[in-house]
């Protein structure tokens, strides 16, 4: 391919980390971002890969997010819950902070949630599903954004793009992960779209009048769609309730309210769930594991692909060759640095 440059994942890393540490961010918002970005890239992810570190560092010089914020854990005795409050840093190293402990309760529970508060959040959530496969964990996660989709049957942005991601882990295989927005897509695919000067897909979007439009101006300016109509409607507005309200965090109109606009990150909460497949299935006839694989090999007889197997296809090209950005991404990189 010519005009770009394949970097090793490490070295991509230690870019994005350089940037947010030049940019006044401590070292554990700035590792904790660094990897989530890069791993975005890695995987082919371009919606939340270096492209977010823009909005980010906007979010930071509008005082809208403490680039020094050091998370705070709290435990309760005898809890399933686990709270960490992120002191208005970014999620990802509340995430850091709690896994451990939503690990441990859902270990000694069955289920556990860990309840993040007070961050502001820009990232795709797989890396968190993933964190709890790793631990031999099903997950699921989800949180709201900023109003920018109309409800089904609606014409104005009320509902967040409000993403949900499970993961369910596999012996030896990567594990079973989807993680999507419920808007038709994410609102990063749009301004993707925009930037690149191409139309959007039909039914993703209506305008300010409440038409359906391709035109990515126009859909930012008016508001996106949720998936699967009254569906994916329903589902984005459960996001609102369970990882909004019932954590006594904000909900995406209140973090329009108080942000003002779409283009710095939202700050709200979010919510995690870990499930221990063997302490629910105790006690049941078959292996929760065996019986998963039995699932999976039916779907993909069908000649259907899993989730996620696209990413890590991404994911094994970008050990073995790098992570190829072009020289336009590359220049934004240098740019940032020498900010
Ligand atoms: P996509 O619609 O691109 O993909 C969603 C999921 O569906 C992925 O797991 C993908 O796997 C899977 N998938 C896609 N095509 C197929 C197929 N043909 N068969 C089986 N599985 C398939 O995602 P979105 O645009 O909705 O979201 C992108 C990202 O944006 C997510 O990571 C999400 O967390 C993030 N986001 C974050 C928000 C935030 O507030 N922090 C808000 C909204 C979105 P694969 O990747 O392998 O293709
Ligand atoms: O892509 O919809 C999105 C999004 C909103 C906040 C972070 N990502």
């Amino acid at each position: 391919m010519s005009n770009t440059t394949a970097l090793p994942i490490s070295a991509l890393h230690e870019r994005v980390e350089a940037i947010f540490r030049k940019a006044g961010l401590n070292a554990i918002q700035s590792g904790a971002l660094a990897r989530v970005i890069t791993a975005g890239e890695r995987d082919a992810c371009k919606s939340h890969g270096i492209y977010r570190i823009e909005g980010t560092l906007r979010t930071v010089k509008a005082g809208k997010v403490k680039p020094d914020a050091v998370p705070e854990l709290v435990l309760q005795e005898g809890s399933a819950i686990v709270r960490v409050n992120a002191k208005c840093g970014f999620a990802n190293p509340a995430f850091e902070l709690g896994v451990p402990a939503l690990a441990d309760r859902a270990r000694a529970c069955g289920l556990a949630a860990l309840v993040i508060n007070d961050c502001t959040h820009f990232s795709a959530l797989w890396p968190e599903v993933e964190a709890l496969t790793e631990q031999g964990l099903a997950g699921l996660v989800m949180c709201p954004s900023y109003s920018t989709v109309a409800p089904t049957g609606g014409n104005k942005p009320l509902l967040g793009t409000n993403p949900i991601a499970f993961g369910w882990p596999r012996m030896g295989k990567s594990p079973y992960v989807f993680d999507f927005a419920t808007s038709v897509a994410a609102r990063g695919e749009i301004e993707l779209h925009r930037r690149a000067g191409k139309p959007l897909p039909e039914g993703w979007a209506i305008d300010a009048d409440g038409n359906p439009t391709t035109d990515p101006e126009a859909a930012l300016a008016g508001a996106m769609l949720p998936f699967g109509g009254h569906k994916g409607s329903a589902i984005g507005t459960m996001v609102e309730l369970l990882a909004g309200i019932m954590i006594g965090d904000l909900t995406s109109p209140e973090v329009l309210e108080y942000l003002g606009t779409t283009t710095l990150a939202p700050p709200h909460g979010e919510l995690i769930l870990a499930f221990s497949p063997q302490a629910f299935s105790a006690g049941r006839p078959g292996d929760p594991f065996a019986r998963a694989e039995t699932l999976f090999e039916q779907i993909a007889g069908q000649g259907a692909r899993l989730p996620s197997q696209r990413r890590y296809a991404a994911r094994a090209r970008s050990e073995a060759e790098g992570i190829v950005l072009t020289a336009a991404e590359i220049e934004q990189l240098d740019r940032l640095l020498a900010l």
